[in-house]
């Protein structure tokens, strides 16, 4: 029973001993380690080859994600048929991404960027402070990551609302769907949070339309994805005011390319696609009480439904 394993980090010796601390018998292996492809029952992996997950693994029974977003693998035209893809879900990863959205939400609601101007310049001005149940805070995304956040803006008092593709429910959050609530979410929104995956649907959503529905001098947010995100529109809202700061994790290129306008945009945040990342120690748990369900022959958990894209 074999497990490959293929990430752009260099964490390939930590992933494999914490698999096999949970499972010792799992025999696993680096997706450059030569040995033999049809013994190989399980991918965990991260932007594999186009078309190489099917021609070299006859065997395979579950594609495992190593990030929460599948839209690295279902871009591969070739994938292996039948073969279910799983979300990576733990909760390391999850508490990195919060520790991200609380962090920039404060930021902004606390003006932290002109206060830093403040001081670059040696101005002392009183800003007004209003507290969060003053701050309306909106997440695009209402899955796993979009609830935990909430959990947090919550008990700091935030005045939330919600945006999901189906119905929710959530406690303390007023919660819209669809493309018909898009623009009521939008209008009551001073801090926009995007944790969207990103789907044929969603390509390209956060555009000047959207920004145009969101109070003058409203925040962005993006950790979902680059493709979500109309980058010139971004720097046009920036431009005119109509957007007063935009952080961004997430870039249709990535690595974000040197000579890009948003690097040395005043009202630009940019951190390297590292919002949340899967923690060995702790998501290696998680692979492993997959795969001993799909030994007692039952389906894994946080199987991704392919048509939606997510
Ligand atoms: P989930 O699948 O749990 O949640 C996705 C949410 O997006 C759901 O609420 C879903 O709606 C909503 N959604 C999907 N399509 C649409 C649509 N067309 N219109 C409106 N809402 C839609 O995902 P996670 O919370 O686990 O992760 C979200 C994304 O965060 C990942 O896909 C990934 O892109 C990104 N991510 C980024 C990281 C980083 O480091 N920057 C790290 C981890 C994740 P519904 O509830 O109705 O299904
Ligand atoms: C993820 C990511 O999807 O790392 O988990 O972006």
């Amino acid at each position: 029973m074999t497990l490959i394993f293929k990430s752009d980090s260099d964490h390939w010796q930590d992933w494999q001993q914490s698999l096999k601390d949970a499972m010792p018998d799992l025999d696993c292996r680096n997706w450059d380690d030569t040995g033999d492809d049809d013994a190989v029952e399980y991918a965990l992996v991260w932007k594999p080859p186009l078309g190489e997950l099917r021609r070299r693994f006859r065997n395979l029974k579950v594609i495992f994600s190593l990030g929460a977003g599948v839209d690295h693998l279902l871009v591969d035209p070739d994938l292996p048929s039948g073969v279910p893809i799983v979300r990576m879900v733990e909760p390391e990863l999850t508490r990195g991404m919060t520790e991200y959205v609380v962090l920039h939400v404060l930021r902004y609601h606390r003006l932290v960027p002109a206060l830093e101007d403040q001081q670059k310049h040696h101005v002392w001005n009183v800003l007004p402070t209003p507290t969060a149940p003053k701050r309306r805070v909106g997440i695009m995304g209402l899955g796993v990551i979009g609830q935990d956040s909430f959990r947090v803006l919550s008990a700091l008092g935030f005045a939330l609302s919600g945006w999901s593709r189906t119905a929710k429910s959530i406690p303390d959050v007023t919660c819209y769907h669809g493309r018909d609530g898009l623009s009521a979410f939008l209008a009551e929104t001073e801090i926009l949070v995007c944790l969207l995956p990103y789907t044929a649907e969603t390509d390209n959503i956060l555009n000047r339309d959207v920004f145009s529905g969101l109070p003058q001098g409203a925040y962005l947010i993006n950790a979902g994805r680059g493709g979500l995100q109309d980058e010139d529109d971004i720097l046009v809202a920036l431009e005119s005011g109509q957007l007063a700061g935009a952080t961004l994790d997430v870039f249709r290129e990535e690595p974000l390319p040197v000579e890009h306008a948003f690097w040395d945009h005043p009202k630009v945040t940019i951190t390297p696609h590292n919002a949340g990342t899967a923690q060995h120690w702790s998501a290696a748990k998680e692979v492993i009480a997959n795969i001993r369900r799909i030994q007692k022959g039952q389906a894994p958990l946080h199987i991704a439904d392919s048509a939606a894209g997510y």
